[in-house]
């Protein structure tokens, strides 16, 4: 997969990019993450990328001169189809759905705003989508440019480990995590449940998959409706008091 990164701080994304997975990602050649610097679409002397809002108002908006000469030159080049996405505070948020249907992407070029926006016309010509990480104020599109990289570099074969593939494809039944303990068993009098050290397999995983529907149930009710959920997972919500309207709801759903 090759993904693009378009960004004023150029140095600020590439130090970011060559740590954690993302540096994995790379090294093994299964992600080619490339980071473009706007201004070298620029042509004044002083590099211009932005300018001050017509109508006036405080604050830049990102020029449409250098985002269309950037993101036309990546589309030529790439001599595929490519998605533009826009990082944009008001774009569709980014969930795991989302994140896998990009990593079906063969190229994505990831557009980093920054000051209070880009011109709208970047959005109406330029671009396929617009995407946000969440509603909070950021003071740009890069660390959600890097954060969409990070996501989507997990799904790309090789990047992660077997065991760590294993575990993704059970957290894709849509619960949350059961609680996770390493040694010492008993630390200050805080003992980690007997059940995990019994070595009965069984029992453990079904201590777990309890652990994690009442964690759900009490934390993210809201994942429970598209979580994949056996006859004995709605048994074992109901003996944990689920509420009686939500657990006909998911029967209804399960058909
Ligand atoms: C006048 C400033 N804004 C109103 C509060 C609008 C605004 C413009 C640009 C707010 C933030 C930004 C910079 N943020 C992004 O470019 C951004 C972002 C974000 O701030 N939060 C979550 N996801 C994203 S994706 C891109």
């Amino acid at each position: 997969m090759i993904i693009e990164v378009v960004t004023l701080f150029p140095a600020m994304v590439e130090q970011c990019a060559s740590h954690s997975i993302i540096g994995r990602a790379r090294e093994s050649g299964a992600l080619q993450l490339r980071v473009v610097d706007l201004r070298d679409y620029t042509h004044d002397r002083h590099r211009t990328a932005d300018d001050a809002p017509y109508g006036g108002g405080a604050g830049m908006v990102m020029k449409v001169e250098p985002l269309d000469e950037a993101i036309t030159d990546l589309r030529r080049k790439a001599g595929e189809p490519v998605r533009v996405i826009l990082m944009s505070p008001q774009g569709r948020k980014l969930d795991q759905r989302l994140v896998e249907e990009l990593a079906g992407e063969s190229r994505l070029v990831l557009i980093c705003g920054h000051y209070e926006g880009v011109d709208e016309r970047v959005r109406e010509h330029l671009v396929d989508d617009e995407i946000s990480i969440g509603d909070y104020v950021l003071t740009g599109g890069e660390l959600p440019a890097l954060v969409l990289v990070d996501a989507v570099a997990r799904y790309i074969p090789g990047v992660l480990g077997k065991a760590e593939s294993a575990e993704e494809e059970s957290f894709r039944d849509g619960l949350l995590e059961y609680p996770q303990y390493t040694r010492p068993e008993d630390y200050r009098g805080w003992r980690v449940p007997e059940v995990l050290l019994s070595g009965h397999h069984a029992m453990i995983a079904r201590w777990r998959r309890r652990e994690s529907l009442r964690r759900t149930l009490e934390r993210r009710p809201d994942l429970l409706a598209s979580a994949r959920l056996t006859r004995d997972d709605l048994q074992m919500l109901e003996e944990m008091g689920a509420d009686g309207a939500l657990l006909e709801k998911l029967k209804a759903e399960r058909g």
